[in-house]
């Protein structure tokens, strides 16, 4: 069948910008799936975005890396590294390209393009703005992804959401830490 365009609906979704929401959305294939988490962090968008635009340091916040190589590109769109993972994980490598970098607008998004691991066509983009009231900032991160062979769709989503919310949790921690 023909790719459908999926776009992340926030349960309040009036607070949601709508250039943030068009960052949401993506056209989905038939044999791809797509979620989106969403984090509250407690330190103003600077923060957050000190620690998310550095495309050349994932491990800073991500438990999931245990090292990452810039291999091409100096930081611009393009930027392509070399992410090794901690054991335990059904990967080992994973060789990713820098899609958008917005510090304007506080956009970053990466595609997987190679690698020693299940999730092939991964793409994310994550996307933080101001909390509506009471300050602080709101994480959206949205990805699609291919549903690896012998998985469906919900067991692909409910491993890929799992380390989002963490590398979200723990991208929380620092930050607030740093805003201190
Ligand atoms: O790194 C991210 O932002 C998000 C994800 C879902 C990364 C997934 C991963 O790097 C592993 C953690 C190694 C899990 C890839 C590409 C494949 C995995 O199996």
């Amino acid at each position: 069948g023909a790719a459908c365009k999926q776009a992340y609906r926030h349960p309040t979704a009036a607070q949601v910008p709508d250039h943030v929401a068009r960052y949401h959305t993506h056209a989905v294939g038939p044999n791809q799936c797509f979620s989106a988490v969403t984090q509250h962090i407690s330190a103003p968008v600077s923060a957050v975005w000190s620690v998310v635009r550095r495309f050349d340091n994932p491990q800073a916040y991500k438990h999931f890396v245990k090292s990452c190589h810039v291999v091409l590109g100096d930081g611009d769109v393009g930027t392509l590294r070399e992410v090794r993972v901690i054991s335990g994980l059904p990967a080992v490598s994973s060789t990713e390209r820098l899609e958008i970098l917005d510090d304007e607008r506080h956009v970053i998004s990466f595609s997987v393009v190679g690698g020693d691991h299940r999730l092939a066509n991964y793409r994310s983009v994550t996307t933080l703005h101001a909390a509506a009231n009471g300050g602080g900032t709101v994480v959206v991160e949205s990805y699609v992804v291919d549903v690896p062979q012998g998985n469906t769709k919900e067991e692909t989503c409910v491993f890929v959401d799992t380390i989002v919310k963490c590398n979200l949790q723990s991208l929380a921690q620092i930050a607030e830490n740093l805003a201190r």
